[in-house]
């Protein structure tokens, strides 16, 4: 028995409307065959073929962008709360299928399921959040400087927002980018990553029986299941699309912001990051050692959040590498299906290859590895996928360590003042998520201060990963400065307009300017 029967994935496969090959292109409640070659989708879990999935070509993606241009011109008339109704229907769903969803994400992907549970949570919040946002979507008033004037702003949908989501969150990204766009009155164009199409696939599936309910027009909703064989720079350089909402590597944002830059359209990057955790002298040294295992080896290290480096003070260093190794070598690696299973396998056999060349290199650049670093075989890791976490000393200028490994690969490095060590801290590239460990409210404060965490989430006595959807997510300098999900987010899928009415029968001008015609 392979592991997809072991764990009842044939049947959740057929109440997610899977089969065998998949049509790749969805309007919303519509499906069409993509008019490129049959992509295959492969667990690394147990190596076996999940099913395929017809591709998209660049002209069946120019014909979805048409039917959405239209479908836009009927979106934006329906009242928010009127479309923020369709989301909280969706939430609903997504409710009734969140255990299949869950367990799909994970035999697809690799993350174990109770991580996969908690992304389908994470749309289902992000759903509800959105409800309440429809009826939100507030701009200020202000106080006109002449007499009889009142002025305010306000916000308008904006047109389609492509959403290019990537492997390691299959549902979730495409959950955040899409409600908030919904109920700001925008269509949305989804090009989920090449390695998990069946994820987005099952979400469509999920999602047409409401907006099929509600009659929502064909094109508000839209999926494009292709790879970069068919369509990649044609997307940022469409200039149909107003946003586009972009989550990957560092490396592939420069150049799609750079495209979406040059034709001075809006984007969200949510780009690499290099989190570190501060353990300080103060902190508690149990809480920090669990928080540090789950930032690191959770989703196996595939989180744009994933804690990579941990700085502590050389008071306690040794206590913390010692409970770090002893909380790693407690670890269960297996499949991710399995309720016992902690760490999952990585995506694919190229990600245990850049995990190998990254340990040769903190060995080269002069790094002790601590534990782990080998490639898992025999009877259950047959898809060549599992590898066992690392931790490395080193020194953060290290080329390697400066770099983002996505990767179960944690760094410990030492330190002897608050200072120093928040300078090392943010002395990467990168700038997404990072923590301190501390009961002292000098050391936290000053950590969330000016003079602290230079990433765009901070946090004291929790980890870098598992953020709430109710803040804003995203990072700064390398990682992108993009900004979705919770708080205000909500502005970035909408234009603003400032509005200023006369309600007299003078024409006086601003800054008092006197042109008499
Ligand atoms: C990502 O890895 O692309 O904070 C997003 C977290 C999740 C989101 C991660 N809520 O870990």
């Amino acid at each position: 028995m392979n592991a997809a029967d072991q764990f009842g994935m044939h049947d959740d496969l057929q109440k997610l409307g899977i089969k065998a090959i998949n049509e790749g292109i969805c309007s919303g409640t519509k499906w069409q065959t993509g008019h490129g070659d049959l992509i295959n989708s492969y667990s690394p879990a147990d190596g076996k073929l999940i099913a395929q999935v017809t591709q998209a070509t660049l002209e069946d993606y120019q014909q979805v962008v048409e039917k959405a241009k239209s479908a836009f011109v009927e979106w934006r008339k329906v009242p928010a709360p009127a479309r923020g109704e369709i989301v909280r229907q969706i939430g609903l769903e997504l409710r009734k299928y969140k255990e299949p969803l869950g367990k799909l994400v994970s035999y697809e992907m690799g993350k174990i399921y109770q991580e996969g549970l908690g992304e389908v949570q994470e749309m289902i919040d992000i759903c509800d959040f959105a409800v309440g946002q429809s009826r939100q979507l507030y701009g200020f008033t202000m106080h006109s400087e002449r007499k009889a004037h009142r002025m305010y702003d306000q916000y308008h949908p904006l047109g389609i927002v492509g959403v290019v989501s990537a492997f390691n969150f299959p549902v979730a990204v495409w959950a955040w980018n899409t409600m908030l766009a919904l109920v700001c009155g925008d269509v949305v164009l989804w090009k989920p990553s090449s390695k998990v199409l069946l994820c987005a696939i099952a979400v469509h599936q999920i999602i047409a029986k409401v907006l099929n309910e509600n009659k929502v027009p064909e094109g508000v909703v839209n999926l494009v299941a292709t790879s970069s064989k068919y369509l990649g720079d044609e997307l940022f350089s469409d200039p149909n699309l107003p946003l586009v909402s972009f989550t990957g590597s560092t490396k592939v944002g420069k150049k799609a912001g750079g495209l979406i830059g040059a034709r001075l359209g809006k984007a969200i990057l949510e780009l690499g990051g290099n989190n570190a955790i501060i353990v300080t002298e103060n902190a508690d040294l149990e809480m920090a050692m669990r928080a540090i295992v789950f930032g690191a080896v959770g989703t196996c290290g595939q989180r744009c959040t994933s804690t990579r480096r941990i700085i502590v003070h050389e008071s306690v260093y040794q206590q913390m590498k010692d409970k770090l190794i002893a909380g790693y070598q407690s670890i269960t690696i297996g499949n991710p299906l399995d309720p016992k299973t902690l760490v999952g396998p990585l995506i694919d056999k190229g990600a245990v290859q850049t995990y190998l060349d990254a340990l040769d290199k903190v060995t080269a650049q002069g790094g002790t590895i601590l534990c782990g670093g080998s490639i898992k075989d025999g009877p259950g890791f047959e898809s060549g996928c599992y590898v066992v976490p690392a931790i490395a000393e080193v020194k953060n200028h290290f080329a390697i360590v400066q770099d983002e490994t996505f990767a179960p690969l944690l760094y410990l490095i030492r330190y002897k003042s608050l200072d120093e060590a928040i300078t090392i801290h943010n002395n990467v590239p990168q700038g997404l998520s990072s923590a301190l460990f501390s009961t002292n409210l000098l050391e936290t404060e000053k950590f969330l201060s000016c003079e602290g965490s230079d990433c765009g989430i901070a946090n004291i006595n929790i980890g870098t990963s598992g953020a709430e959807i109710g803040g804003a997510f995203g990072g700064e300098k390398d990682t992108g400065g993009g900004r979705e999900s919770g708080s205000d987010a909500w502005k970035a899928y909408m234009r603003r307009q400032t509005n200023t009415i006369n309600y007299s029968t003078e024409l006086p001008l601003a800054q008092g300017i006197e042109f008499n015609v």
